[in-house]
């Protein structure tokens, strides 16, 4: 995801609330010719955010927390250009002075939510539309979008346009970083994260995944577009793998643009697509009932978003509402007395000039006051202030979203990837050895052997690596490892191999904690392999 897009707050005093009712819309919105269009130029522009390697000292677009909890009145400043360390050292008093009767604890279950998909599925337009029907979108925000979208001739695209907010994106209609907004119901708190769906931007759709729980794979069910996104090539198989890999526990299958009129609410196209999904999906991991479940919907007129649909509009859907569904899910797992691991997405300065690493805590805890380390370095730093993108709190728990002031480090010796640790640090290596799932190779690099070079996407880590050693050929349907070292493996194959990273990286082993043990090789535009790491560090002597 974009480190530095700017959080979704149109309206940040709008009361959480419970669903509102579907609003009656106009008829489906015109097709366009360009609607559909998968165009193989290759983006330019902000997909290179993504490398954040090196996190910008001075981001391009200012983060702008959501009501700083670290705002101090200017006179408690009364030389603003004294020592970086004068400035933290008041920080750190009055966030000491107001902590107890600031913080907001919330018991509700925070959740991360993904939506994927192929490009124009409309999953920025059901983003917005979840944020105007949670009352976070006023009149004349939406009045504003409406005259943006039709001066850019692109008047269906009003709800993304809540979402895709750069000049880029809405000249294209097409989400080129990851949008991220919040979102509450009487059940639950969502981060919500609304991937690209272009081919081109797939980085930065792993970026925003690597960080969810939960994942809408929206799907359109206009006449032609199910076909190109899932039958036809498309972006729908490679982001439910990438999920999958990723760490991602349910799968919500929205079958998206009920209304069309190619569609108008039919089941037999409903049932049409969840037939021709359900194989694929399967055979990718996900099981119906237990983690995956489909439904239809309308992002455009908000229909079975909020509130279940009704016998008028289609009769023979008995299921929930998009909300209904994910209010219902079993909460997710997590690891709470674990050692901490933070992965950091960005560290920047608020707006008192605090160092504050951005992150989601994927296994322990972190609480105000205490000191931590950051690997890799070992760099102590002090938890000086926790928020989330409501509220204050004193502890964040594993899914929780963070932003964390801390003292002691800095953007200049801390970027995306560093991860946030207690006593019990993360392995940092640059050897490892894992599972690979070899996805499509390249024409030209049909084969995979030792040598082979990529890029290692793994939580908030960008690293180039090399293939170095194939150990065993791995059986899918047994997962018996072949005595004989391959030469070379082909795309579908699964190998266990050893990788060499170019820099040291802090990983985990599956198998101790899923999301800093889990992987993807880029190659070029493609995803080459998705990887589970079963070893850190150098090979054992045997
Ligand atoms: N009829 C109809 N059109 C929809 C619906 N949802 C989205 N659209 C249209 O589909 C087009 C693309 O919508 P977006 O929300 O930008 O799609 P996206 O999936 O975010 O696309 P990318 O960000 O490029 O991957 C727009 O013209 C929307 O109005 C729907 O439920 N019904
Ligand atoms: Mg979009």
């Amino acid at each position: 995801m974009n480190p530095n897009a700017v959080s979704f707050v149109p309206r940040f005093a709008a009361a959480a609330q419970t669903p509102a009712p579907a609003p009656v819309k106009p008829a489906a919105p015109p097709a366009t010719a360009e609607s559909w269009e998968d165009n193989d130029d290759e983006p330019k522009g902000k997909v290179e955010a993504f490398h954040y390697t090196a996190a910008p000292s001075t981001p391009e677009v200012p983060h702008q927390p959501t009501e700083s909890v670290f705002k101090i009145e200017e006179d408690d400043f009364e030389d603003e250009d004294d020592q970086e360390e004068e400035a933290v050292t008041q920080e750190i008093k009055k966030l000491e002075v107001k902590e107890e009767e600031k913080v907001v604890e919330d018991a509700r279950e925070h959740v991360n939510l993904v939506f994927i998909g192929h490009v124009d599925a409309g999953k920025s337009t059901i983003s917005g539309q979840i944020m105007l029907l949670t009352g976070q979108v006023d009149e004349r925000t939406l009045q504003k979008y409406t005259k943006d979208a039709k001066d850019q001739n692109r008047e269906s695209w009003v709800f993304a346009y809540i979402m895709d907010t750069s000049e880029e994106e809405r000249a294209k209609g097409k989400t080129v970083e990851v949008g991220r907004a919040h979102f509450e119901t009487a059940k639950k708190r969502y981060t919500l994260l609304d991937a690209p769906g272009h081919k081109g931007y797939v980085p930065n759709m792993i970026g925003g995944a690597s960080q969810a729980d939960v994942a809408v794979l929206v799907i359109s069910a206009r006449k032609g577009e199910f076909e190109t996104g899932f039958e036809k090539g498309g972006q729908t198989r490679e982001h439910a793998r990438l999920v999958k890999t990723i760490g991602v526990k349910y799968l919500i299958v929205a079958i998206n643009k009920m209304d069309d009129p190619t569609v108008e609410w039919s089941q037999e196209r409903y049932d049409e697509c969840v037939s021709k999904l359900t194989p694929f999906l399967k055979a990718t991991g996900f099981t119906p009932k237990k983690d995956m479940q489909f439904l239809p919907m309308s992002g455009y007129t908000g229909l079975n978003m909020m509130t279940p649909l009704t016998k008028e509009i289609c009769p023979w859907f008995e299921g929930p509402s998009l909300m209904g569904a994910l209010d219902a899910l079993p909460a997710v797992e997590r690891k709470v007395d674990a050692p901490l691991r933070m992965p950091v997405v960005d560290i920047f300065r608020n707006d008192r000039g605090v160092p504050t690493l951005m992150g989601k805590v994927e296994a322990g805890t972190v609480v105000v006051g205490q000191t931590y380390n950051l690997m890799p370095g070992k760099i102590a730093v002090e938890a000086l202030a926790i928020e989330t993108d409501i509220s204050k709190i004193k502890t964040a728990r594993p899914g929780e979203n963070v932003r964390i002031a801390i003292r002691g480090a800095d953007e200049s010796n801390v970027s995306a990837g560093f991860v946030l640790c207690d006593k019990d640090l993360v392995p940092c290596v640059s050897e490892i050895e894992a599972i690979l799932v070899i996805q499509e190779l390249s024409k030209e690099k049909s084969l995979l052997t030792a040598g082979y070079e990529a890029i290692i996407h793994i939580h908030s880590t960008v690293e180039d690596c090399v293939i170095t050693e194939l150990i065993s050929q791995v059986d899918m349907k047994t997962n018996q490892e072949s005595k004989k070292k391959p030469t070379f493996v082909k795309s579908g194959s699964m190998v266990r191999a050893r990788l060499s990273v170019s820099k040291p990286i802090c990983v985990e082993p599956f198998s101790v904690l899923a999301q800093l043990g889990r992987f993807t090789l880029r190659d070029g535009t493609k995803t080459i392999a998705m990887g589970k790491v079963t070893a850190v560090g150098p090979k054992k002597a045997k």
